[in-house]
């Protein structure tokens, strides 16, 4: 039986799997030194996911290995655990090593701002870990059922505030950390517990949580870690300069599955107001009571948004305050009006600079006409501050002194990046999932088809004579949402082969969810319906208003009445 199985009213098959693994061990130590095959069993490739590696295959060679009676090409992918996307230089330079040496050879920056590398062949995977541990980077939790990498914004220099939310995050990252020493056992060769008190979990428990756990950390008004998609939110509240504590929203997912109407993408409610030295323990109940009531026997019903949904928001926000053991204060008057990221240079607080780059789908590579891979290791050679990812798949150069600014412009424009800034606002403001040929979900692509179909709406764009307008498009190769699709303006999912799914009329800043337009387009069906609405909206939008609150507003209202009528 598959993991995602279960039958009726039985426990999911991922819940005994959990049980019955000694925190997280299972047989993944043995199963690793089989150099017999380069995969694992099912029930351990789910508990690696805890490690934060997933088992996966070239799905590019999958036929033609099939023709010749071979088996899949397997490999592991490894997504590092990364709070607000902080990376030191050294931590950056181990990374680009790996990827070329025991990796695919190039980096993926995610849409919660960490790495991701790919191709790591079996007997790899040990070596990866170890290196990464030499200069303080781990994989834990950074997948399966637990809190997952928390997001924050990226540039903690650009105030006090974004300082102290950022430790915050960092804080709250470690306090959500599973307690086994598994990881540290099977990949860092600790010694294993033995005797004396028997290891607990005091958060999660044995079989952790029904399913994964997103938290972000938001300062307004910059929405860029796209707050309301997560499980749990905080947004910081600032007077006159100063943290005074954070609004709390919940319940936040963008999972679904075609033709199932009780998955559904969802916008997080705010519940409250909580003081900076409360979100630790808010958390934990916000996880604790999610972990007690969430749904174990249906995978596809197990996140937090669905708790809330079937219980109700009083009944979930009176659970968290008990549990807390205190009250939350009323939110408090919070508004979000930006969400791109700041390409470009920029000054900071402190007198330091910062350069954010941008990167189409996160993917970092050596082309024929750009040398990105090369050009940040150069970068983070000479850089006196440290690299910062962001939650749209960008890089940030942060920490830039006036002395070396000069010589990282130098190497951008060496290595074809000088323009990288200077492209159209549809450009800037996509995000692609990475679908194939890794990911085992894909139903088609997202990362690789999102170049030409760039191409050919920019095309359409610039005879409208909106080159410049930020309009955001969120291609994925699936339903289940990893680029946040359904928040954005333009959102293309993946349906079958060549066919995607269009949403229109999200808030550019990730405060309104889109509606299905149209369904099974192809890419060039796509451009073609786009067109002339894209058209209209250079004729007829009203003065500031962008091309999301335009279909709400006129497109999608008019297809309703014209479904309506028949
Ligand atoms: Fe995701 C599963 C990639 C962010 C919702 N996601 C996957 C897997 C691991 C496929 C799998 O389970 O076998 C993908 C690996 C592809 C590959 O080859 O690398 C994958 N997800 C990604 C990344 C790398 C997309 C990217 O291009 O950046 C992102 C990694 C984030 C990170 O660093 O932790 C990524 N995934 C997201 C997000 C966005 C977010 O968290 O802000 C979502 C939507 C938000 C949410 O969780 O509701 C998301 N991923 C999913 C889901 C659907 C979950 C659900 O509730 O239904 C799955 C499938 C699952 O869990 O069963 C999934
Ligand atoms: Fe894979 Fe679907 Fe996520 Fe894209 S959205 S990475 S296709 S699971």
């Amino acid at each position: 039986m598959n993991a995602e199985q279960s039958s009726p009213k039985s426990l999911s098959v991922n819940e005994a799997i959990k049980d019955s693994s000694r925190l997280l061990r299972g047989t993944i130590a043995g199963e690793m030194a089989d150099p017999s095959t380069g995969a694992i069993s099912e029930a351990n490739s789910q508990l690696t996911k805890f490690h934060g590696l997933y088992l996966q295959d070239d799905r590019d060679l999958r036929l033609e290995l099939r023709k010749q009676g071979k088996g899949k090409a397997f490999a592991f992918m490894l997504r590092v655990r990364l709070p607000g996307g902080c990376c030191t230089n050294r931590q950056y330079l181990m990374l680009d090593r790996l990827a070329d040496e025991r990796g695919s050879g190039t980096l993926r920056l995610t849409t919660r701002q960490t790495f991701q590398l790919h191709g790591i062949l079996k007997g790899n995977v040990k070596p990866v870990i170890q290196a990464m541990h030499t200069v303080l980077l781990d994989s834990i939790g950074a997948c399966g059922d637990v809190n997952r990498n928390v997001m924050a914004p990226p540039n903690p220099e650009q105030s006090l505030v974004h300082q102290q939310v950022y430790e915050l995050a960092r804080s709250f990252s470690e306090a959500m950390l599973p307690r086994t020493r598994a990881y540290h056992e099977i990949w860092l060769d600790e010694q294993l517990v033995a005797g004396g008190e028997p290891e607990v979990e005091p958060l999660y428990g044995a079989t952790y949580l029904p399913r994964k756990f997103k938290t972000a950390f938001a300062v307004p008004p910059s929405n860029d870690v796209d707050l309301f998609s997560n499980d749990l939110g905080f947004s910081a509240i600032v007077d006159n300069g100063r943290l005074t504590g954070f609004n709390v929203a919940v319940g936040g997912g963008m999972g679904m599955s075609h033709g199932n109407a009780e998955t559904f993408p969802r916008l997080a409610d705010v519940i409250g107001f909580v003081l900076p030295d409360q979100v630790t323990t808010l958390g934990a109940a916000v996880i604790a009571a999610q972990r007690d009531y969430g749904d174990r026997v249906n995978r596809k019903h197990a996140r937090l948004k669905y708790t809330i949904e079937d219980r109700g928001l009083d009944w979930f926000k009176a659970e968290v305050e008990r549990r807390a053991g205190f009250h939350l204060q009323p939110a408090r008057p919070c508004e979000f009006t930006e969400i791109a990221d700041r390409y470009g240079w920029h000054r900071n607080a402190d007198g330091s600079w910062f350069f954010v780059l941008f990167v189409l789908s996160g993917r970092i590579r050596d082309t024929a006409q750009q040398q990105m891979k090369t050009a940040l290791r150069e970068i983070a050679q000479i850089n006196d501050g440290d690299l910062r990812l962001t939650p749209s798949q960008n890089i940030s150069i942060s920490g830039v002194t006036d002395a070396t600014k000069p010589a990282i412009e130098g190497i951008l424009a060496r290595c074809g990046l000088a323009t990288q800034n200077r492209q159209s606002g549809l450009r800037l403001n996509t995000l692609a999932c990475v679908a194939l040929p890794t990911c085992g979900l894909a139903l088609a692509e997202s990362e690789r088809a999102l170049p030409p179909l760039l191409e050919k709406l920019e095309a359409v764009l610039d005879d409208c004579g909106l080159r410049h307008d930020a309009i955001s498009l969120r291609m994925t190769g699936c339903p289940n949402g990893c680029a946040r699709p359904y928040l954005a303006e333009i959102g293309i999912v993946g349906k079958a082969p060549n066919k995607y799914h269009l949403y229109l009329g999200a808030r550019y800043e990730g405060t309104r969810l889109n509606q299905l337009y149209a369904e099974s387009l192809t890419p060039d069906e796509i451009v073609a319906t786009l067109t002339p609405i894209i058209r209209r909206y250079a004729l007829e939008r009203a003065a500031g208003e962008r091309f999301g609150d335009f279909c709400h507003r006129t497109v999608l209202p008019e297809r309703q009445r014209g479904a309506a009528g028949g």
